[in-house]
């Protein structure tokens, strides 16, 4: 058994850290004040070790089995690392700690010692300017500071040769198009310092995530989980799950994973919007029909207002993005609306 600090969670634990499934929740405490504590993009905090001049941090403690300690480690990034934490009350556990050098770009919120007090005084605080971005059926009106850009799914397995898309018969390259495009709207993202989000679809190597009516559809030779050229198809760390080079999210971006087609079902990601005030969601990503759809539908039913990447998507079949996108901004934009890459990136310049 493990005792673990985590700085700065929101749901006792079950929010920022999926790996913590199955922890003990023991209860909120301090460190003693020698710590540094960031905000990284305004996602999830961050926290190192000063010799002079720390502050307290507040956070949660839990208990953790060997196996969840495992899963802990090997969850993190790998420029994370854990060591010791010093608590408020003298005790030293096993805690997540951010390199010094790492956080110096992010904002530092020491001064708060609690990342929940900053986001909530970052929400009293701020002063809001809309924004437009030209759009259909009509224009895109957008708070900057409650806008995320949602990348859905840009996966080896769904757009590089050799991958599970190519497998089930389809031509990549119809997805491939939507590259160009997905990388402006994301540098303009990045740019404007809106917060990313990367969602891939895929499965734990156990599989036991994997419903038994998507394991057989398809009825091809191969299916989800079994090996294929870049790995055990759409299972998670295998190369084909992974996002592809040129859209690879950079450190402090959130990536999703999600065992379905819908980014809300069986993940987080309701709740790191929701808790960072997020109301506007930018979306790209594959495929149009399947998962970006699924997900803008149930998005719109959660009330965030969704604007569609309209060349920054994809689909293998060309009336399906057709009408995928139709559908979108049917009905005076019955689920979002939709604009191309060119309209969006200068409704994101300052
Ligand atoms: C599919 C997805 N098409 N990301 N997944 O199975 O759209």
């Amino acid at each position: 058994m493990k005792t673990l600090f985590v700085n700065g969670t929101l749901m006792r634990g079950l929010a920022l850290h999926p790996n913590l499934d199955g922890a003990e929740f023991l209860g909120e405490c301090k460190t003693a004040p020698k710590y540094r504590l960031y905000s990284i993009n305004d996602i999830h905090p961050g926290m190192y070790k000063v010799q002079a001049g720390g502050v307290a941090v507040s956070g949660e403690l839990y208990r953790l089995s060997d196996e969840t300690w495992q899963k802990v480690k090997a969850g993190e990034p790998r420029h994370l690392y854990c060591g010791p934490v010093e608590l408020e009350n003298g005790k030293t556990v096993d805690g997540i700690l951010y390199p010094e050098s790492k956080a110096e770009k992010y904002l530092d919120i020491s001064k708060y010692g609690d990342w929940r007090k900053y986001m909530a005084s970052k929400n009293k605080q701020e002063v809001f300017t809309m924004k437009h971005i030209m759009a259909e059926p009509y224009e895109f009106d957008f708070e900057p500071k409650e806008t995320a850009l949602v990348m859905i799914d840009m996966q080896r397995d769904f757009l590089e040769p050799g991958g599970f898309g190519e497998m089930l018969g389809n031509d990549v390259s119809r997805l491939r198009t939507s590259i160009k495009p997905a990388k402006k709207v994301l540098d303009a993202a990045r740019k404007a310092k809106m917060p990313v989000i990367h969602t891939r679809e895929g499965h734990a190597d156990h599989l036991l995530d994997l419903q038994p009516n998507k394991k057989i559809r398809g009825r091809g030779d191969k299916s989800i989980g079994d090996l294929g050229p870049m790995g055990r198809i759409l299972v998670r760390g295998e190369k084909g799950h992974d996002i592809i080079p040129e859209l690879y999210p950079i450190e402090g971006e959130l990536v999703v994973d999600k065992p379905g087609k819908d980014a809300f079902y069986a993940t987080d990601l309701e709740h790191v919007l929701r808790q960072r005030g997020i109301k506007y969601l930018i979306l790209g990503g594959v495929t149009t029909e399947v998962c970006v759809h699924t997900t803008v539908r149930a998005a719109n039913d959660r009330g965030f207002e969704c604007l569609v990447v309209a060349d920054a998507t994809g689909s293998y079949f060309p009336e399906f993005q057709r009408v995928g996108l139709e559908m979108i901004k049917a009905q005076g934009g019955i689920f979002g609306w939709v604009a191309n890459s060119d309209a969006v990136v200068k409704g994101l310049e300052p």
